[in-house]
């Protein structure tokens, strides 16, 4: 039976459980098979996280499954053709399962269990025979359990294997575990059971590339540190040879101390340690239920005298399994190392939801960081079903009352509403139907976006009424926007992109409403925040907002982009700007027509800047502009990330601006390309594979101008210095002179 013909909406499989500390008990039933089977297909979930086995293997490499969602509402189904693992006579289902996100500790207030305790499994094996018939075994009573190697498994603790415990051949055939503990059961009905179980909408985890160690130290005698080279997300593996019984302690670390050993400090109470307790000889592990942000991997435990060969540890890069779509290139090396930088705090945070940081206790969806970086995104990857899956996690977190969450999944704790962070709700859709040309990612939600419209557009509100409760412009450099200026600007924002996209489905009523209402935003924001033309908030991110989120014409425009230039000018053309500013700072310049301060900002090496973490070693984007500095060290240990993607998302203005390639209808259908040609580079190279096809641009400098060679799978609106001109799908060369 395929995945499409199952629809879950009855889940007819017990849930069922072995109770066992924080580690991941064995699972496993014998069943017969008599007859020729023509397909079998494993359908199974967990309120935890499960590794599923048959006859003897590992049905997937896929990790974590069924991910993290609001366990409450709704829990996802995997499903497998085993039809090939099937064999005549006794056959053997098997899963390892642990907490996960379900049972496990999770956030930065040292919660465990939100959802539930203890780790439940559930699964159906639905066997077609060849004569027409179908026969499905199940999760039931009659599944036993046993304590296996994994001892502790928990996702920001790490995890724990005693190889001593393994139970060689648990999952075959040949294995009898008649004498294994019965299970406990849950069925239908029982509370502790999620509202839906649907098929999984997203991509599952998987295994995106290995890393092998660079170079090793021994910073004091018997600790040993491995240098990955680029700080990643996932898990290390361990190669060793030592006497039975040795236990090896792995600590994980973005950076070094001093003194050359791991720095945890920033991991606050996330203690990322996983144990390897050996059995002799040879063995390769790696855990299956934890995950990690390091870039060092600091190994205790090895004998004395003991010399690591650099094999003993491999970083193993775990991310949704999602396909890459971007390549940038120019003459500046340091902004390559910068790209590279995007690109892996991307691929260390799009791990089954966006999340803010991947290494601390913390790893949660926070929207704001979401929907600062999504543009982002949607040019590195493909990100449709990853969103199709999260844009359910937003909705399933929004507050009765329409606010949106802080985090999604929901996890209780955090408020909604906040301003820049709730408008996730309608900026994320947006962006996503921008890139995608696909109106799915709005039609859905709909009328939950028009709730949280009629609540942002009061004047009693939480998001930009006197109430307001923000994060403000989240670390921001010495330079406050008041938190009513933001949610006001995002007010106006959130209604054209909302009138946009009501004409995109066809709800013209709602078209006009939006647009009268963005018109109305616009006004309030106006008189509240000029004096005559003149904007009375002159922070970076102000100005920035109100220009790149089109809030001002005339007058109002000129002066603000004028008081932006400003600005920067009194910084010595450098940036102020917190999560909320930086994306829209360098589009915003470029809109006010001075793209040369843009890659100004872009090229400083200077404190703060971009280029000031790639000189001093980032090789992922650094959550505060002084995560680390040359005069202070180490930033607040209290929230210093090392990979928080939020300021990468500079990466749009470089594919949008930077090399020039943007799209002038929703899907990519059109382009409108209109490169910032800059003599402080040679040369800019990007590609992106929109679905339409791949679009790829390069400019170059010349002795006597730029020429620039543009190839397009669709028709686009070139705008250069020199002219305007109108091209069909194919390639391009233009020369434009200085
Ligand atoms: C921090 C998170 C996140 C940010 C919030 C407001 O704890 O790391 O990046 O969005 O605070």
């Amino acid at each position: 039976m395929s995945l499409k013909e199952r629809s879950f909406e009855k889940w007819e499989n017990d849930w069922i459980r072995l109770r066992w500390g924080d580690g991941a008990p064995l699972l496993r039933m014998d069943f017969d098979v008599c007859g020729a089977v023509r397909a079998a297909t494993i359908h199974a979930t967990a309120l935890g996280v499960f590794e599923l086995r048959l006859n003897g293997d590992s049905v997937d490499d896929i990790h974590l499954p069924p991910g993290w969602t609001d366990y409450r509402k709704r829990v996802y189904v995997h499903s497998f053709d085993v039809s090939d693992r099937i064999v005549p006579g006794k056959n053997v289902l098997g899963a390892l399962v642990a907490p996960g996100w379900f049972a496990g500790f999770f956030g930065p207030f040292g919660d465990r269990g939100y959802y539930g305790h203890d780790a439940w499994f559930s699964c159906e094996l639905v066997l077609e025979y060849e004569d027409g018939t179908f026969e499905t075994i199940r999760t039931s009573p009659e599944w036993k359990g046993a304590l296996g190697p994994i001892s502790q498994a928990d996702l920001l603790m790490g995890e724990t294997y005693d190889s001593r415990k393994e139970i060689s051949g648990w999952d075959t055939p040949d294995f009898d575990g008649s004498k294994w503990k019965p299970v406990s059961v849950l069925r239908e009905g029982d509370e502790r059971l999620p509202e839906s179980i649907e098929p999984y909408p997203g991509e599952p985890i998987r295994t995106i590339a290995e890393l092998p160690a660079q170079s090793v130290s021994e910073p004091s005698p018997g600790v040993f540190v491995f240098d990955l080279g680029q700080n990643m997300v996932g898990v290390a593996r361990l190669k060793i040879d030592v006497p039975a019984g040795t236990e090896i302690v792995l600590r994980h670390g973005e950076m070094l101390n001093d003194d050359g050993s791991v720095y945890t400090e920033n991991l606050r109470s996330a203690k990322a340690i996983d144990r390897y307790i050996a059995s002799g000889g040879e063995e390769i592990w790696q855990p299956r239920f934890t995950f990690h942000g390091f870039r060092y991997v600091q190994v205790e435990g090895l004998p004395a005298g003991c010399d690591p060969a650099l094999d003993t540890i491999c970083g193993v890069v775990w991310m949704s399994g999602l396909k890459e779509t971007a390549s940038f290139e120019c003459s500046s090396e340091k902004v390559n190392r910068l790209f590279s930088n995007i690109q892996w705090g991307f691929r260390g945070n799009y791990l089954d939801v966006p999340t803010d940081c991947p290494q601390r206790d913390e790893r949660l969806g926070w929207t704001g960081d979401t929907q600062m970086f999504i543009r982002s995104a949607t040019y590195l990857a493909d990100v449709q079903s990853f969103f199709k899956k999260w844009l359910v996690d937003l909705h399933d977190a929004q507050h009765p009352d329409g606010g949106y969450p802080d985090v999604a999944p929901f996890m209780g704790r955090l408020g909604y509403a906040s301003a820049a962070w709730a408008d996730a709700g309608i900026i994320c859709p947006y962006v996503l139907w921008q890139a995608y040309g696909d109106t799915e990612f709005i039609r859905p939600w709909w009328s939950q976006m028009k709730n949280f419209m009629a609540l942002i557009c009061t004047d009693e509100n939480r998001h930009n009424g006197p109430n307001a409760q923000s994060f403000g412009d989240w670390l921001h450099f010495n330079s406050e926007t008041p938190t009513r200026l933001i949610g006001l600007a995002y007010r106006a924002y959130d209604a054209r992109l909302m009138s946009e996209m009501a004409a995109a489905i066809g709800e013209e009523n709602d078209r006009i409403f939006f647009e009268a209402e963005a018109e109305k935003s616009r006004d309030l924001f106006r008189c509240e925040f000029f004096q005559g033309s003149e904007i009375a908030v002159k922070t970076q991110t102000a100005c920035a907002l109100a220009i790149a989120m089109d809030l001002l014409d005339g007058e109002d425009l000129e002066k603000t982009k004028d008081c932006l230039f400003q600005g920067l000018e009194e910084h010595n053309v450098y940036l102020t700007t917190g999560f909320v500013g930086t994306g829209y700072l360098c589009p915003a310049l470029t809109k006010a027509g001075r793209c040369d301060l843009a890659v100004q900002l872009l090229l400083n090496e200077g404190h703060p800047s971009w280029l000031y973490e790639v000189n001093n070693g980032a090789t992922t984007i650094w959550e505060r502009w002084n995560s680390w500095t040359e005069e202070g060290g180490f930033g607040d240990v209290g929230m210093n990330s090392f990979n928080h993607y939020a300021f990468g998302a500079v990466c749009e203005w470089m594919f949008e601006s930077l090399a020039g390639i943007r799209p002038a209808s929703p899907g990519f259908q059109t382009l409108e390309i209109v490169p910032c040609f800059t003599d402080r580079l040679d040369y800019v190279k990007a590609s992106y594979d929109s679905v339409q096809g791949r679009i790829s641009n390069q400019w170059k400098k010349t002795s006597s101008g730029w020429t620039m060679e543009l190839e397009t799978p669709v028709p686009a609106t070139v705008i250069l210095p020199n002219g305007t001109s109108q091209v069909e799908k194919g390639r391009h060369i233009f020369e434009v002179p200085a």
